[in-house]
């Protein structure tokens, strides 16, 4: 499939998918969550991606679902199975990945958008970059994982007043309020996102796919079933070339190389 609103290329290690709509803040179009889909299929491990990176061309990240590609008078079917179709696949699709997902928040992320950035796994925003939750001004509710993530990450009153009021959030204050990883400096945003991409894709990357997964499932699990899955994690990931590496490098006062597996 050749790409018309996204660009996406695996080098190194590193899987790039940028958005790709500037004029419009990179809002999602129904072709272009057919791109995103047909992209997303390719990260594998087959295709040497130990790290995706998601991102937006221009001056936003992304604006959430483009109101102009609803179709008109859009019923409430149709926004159910956009949904359907395309927002909870992709959500899930992220969260599944079994390598690390780091979202560079370039810009404005708004809705869907905003949401999108925080089903990724580290989510990093230049300073000028802000998140906000405008469905309740067009008489919507926070998709794409909105009222799961928000709670969590923020706690049941800032989750509230994002979601209700719709009050754009800045990325420092993001940062601060622990809904996101990192705020940048818009001149050093470029180079640190860099440099956390080359780190993850010389990590551990089975490691840190159970690590992901372990830490998700926690959101609805007891202690001891957390143990639990920790323990069958460590199994699967004790038999793996690279503990042995890492414990050998530890050992020998080296810095251990890391081949995902
Ligand atoms: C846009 C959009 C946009 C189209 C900027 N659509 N053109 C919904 C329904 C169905 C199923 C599933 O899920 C969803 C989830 C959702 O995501 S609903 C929420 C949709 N998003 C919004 O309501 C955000 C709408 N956008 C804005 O509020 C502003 O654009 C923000 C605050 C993001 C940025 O404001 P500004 O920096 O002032 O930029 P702008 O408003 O001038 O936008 C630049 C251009 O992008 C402009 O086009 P134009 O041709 O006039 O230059 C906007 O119309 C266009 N654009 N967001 N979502």
């Amino acid at each position: 499939m050749s790409y018309r609103h996204i660009e996406f290329d695996t080098t190194g290690g590193i899987a790039r998918l940028t958005l790709n709509r500037p004029e419009k803040l990179n809002s999602l179009t129904a072709a272009m969550h057919e791109e995103i889909r047909d992209a997303l299929a390719q990260v594998t491990r087959e295709s040497g991606a130990r790290v995706l990176l998601l991102t937006g061309a221009g001056r936003g990240f992304c604006a959430g679902q483009d109101l102009a590609d609803l179709a008109p008078n859009g019923s409430a079917i149709d926004l159910a199975e956009a949904i359907e179709k395309y927002y909870a696949p992709l959500v899930r699709k992220l969260r599944a990945l079994p390598l690390p997902v780091v979202c560079a928040v370039n810009g404005v992320a708004a809705g869907a958008g905003a949401n999108l950035a925080l089903a990724c796994d580290l989510v990093l925003a230049k300073k000028s970059a802000s998140f906000l939750e405008p469905f309740c001004k067009i008489g919507l509710l926070p998709d794409t994982g909105g009222t799961y993530f928000l709670p969590r990450l923020l706690g049941t009153a800032r989750a509230m007043g994002m979601a209700m009021l719709g009050t754009r959030l800045s990325a420092a204050q993001a940062a601060e309020w622990g809904l996101i990883w990192k705020c940048l400096d818009d001149e050093q945003f470029e180079m640190e996102v860099e440099a956390l991409l080359a780190e993850l894709a010389n990590a551990p990357t089975l490691a840190l796919a159970h690590t992901k997964q372990a830490i998700y499932t926690s959101a609805s699990a007891t202690l001891e079933e957390q143990l639990m899955v920790e323990r069958d994690a460590m199994r699967a990931l004790g038999h793996t070339g690279d503990f042995h590496e890492g414990v050998d490098a530890f050992l020998n006062k080296r810095t251990a190389e890391f081949h995902g597996r």
